[in-house]
């Protein structure tokens, strides 16, 4: 049977039909339930927002619903975007403009400074997982994130969203630089999937 991911993000629908591809699981998105409407992500934090979109969907649909609420979070910048990265620009903003935003916001705390340096900030990608199943109630859920730094040189046409602006040192690359399975073995989703079958695979 496919697993309903509570999603309308074109990068999160292929990474997770990739993740699952092994498991042998087909991978349905909101674009296959068009009839759905969008979930108001108002939540605080990335684990009310994720159960939220699991919840919302999966009582509608009638059947187990995965969600995934992700971020970007930024040390410099007291971790905004955080829960608003997906509309930091604004209410249907593109992934380009959320990058001009954040090289704008980052490069006007550097004026003043009088070494002009890539690598802007510390930061990590936060994704967390709701797995919903309405027969029951009950929520799994996991999460991950992965360290690195926010460079003002975007590179790279892998990935979606901030990856081109998200540097990682022991690579010596962007998240958009890394090919899909590079990406997975080290990104906050990769690694809230693995905590996720884990805990599947013990019940
Ligand atoms: P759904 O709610 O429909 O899943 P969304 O894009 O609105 O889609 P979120 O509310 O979770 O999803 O916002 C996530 C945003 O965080 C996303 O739009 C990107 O800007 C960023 N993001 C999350 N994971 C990312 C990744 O792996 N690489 C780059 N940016 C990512
Ligand atoms: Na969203």
């Amino acid at each position: 049977t496919a697993i309903i991911v509570a999603t309308r993000n074109q990068g999160k629908v292929k990474e997770f039909a990739h993740a699952l591809e092994f498991m042998g699981k087909p991978v349905r998105s909101m674009y296959d339930y068009p009839e759905v409407p969008e979930v108001v992500e108002d939540g605080e934090t990335f684990a009310d927002n994720a159960r939220k979109k699991a919840k919302t969907v999966g009582d509608l649909l009638g059947q187990p619903v995965l969600a995934d609420d992700s971020g970007l979070c930024v040390d410099k910048l007291d971790g905004a975007p955080g829960v608003y990265s997906a509309r930091y620009a604004g209410e249907g903003a593109t992934d380009e403009e959320n990058n001009v935003k954040l090289l704008q916001e980052l490069e006007e705390l550097q004026q003043g400074e009088d070494t002009e340096q890539p690598l802007l900030s510390t930061g990590r990608f936060v994704c967390h997982l709701a797995l919903y199943n309405p027969a029951d109630g009950q929520f799994i859920e996991a999460s991950g994130s992965v360290e690195g730094w926010i460079t003002s040189q975007p590179s790279g046409g892998g990935g979606f969203g901030y990856d081109p602006l998200f540097y990682l040192p022991t690579y010596e690359k962007t998240m958009a630089e890394l090919t899909m399975e590079e990406k997975q073995a080290i990104s906050h989703r990769g690694a809230a999937l693995r905590e996720l079958a884990e805990k599947l695979n013990k019940r």
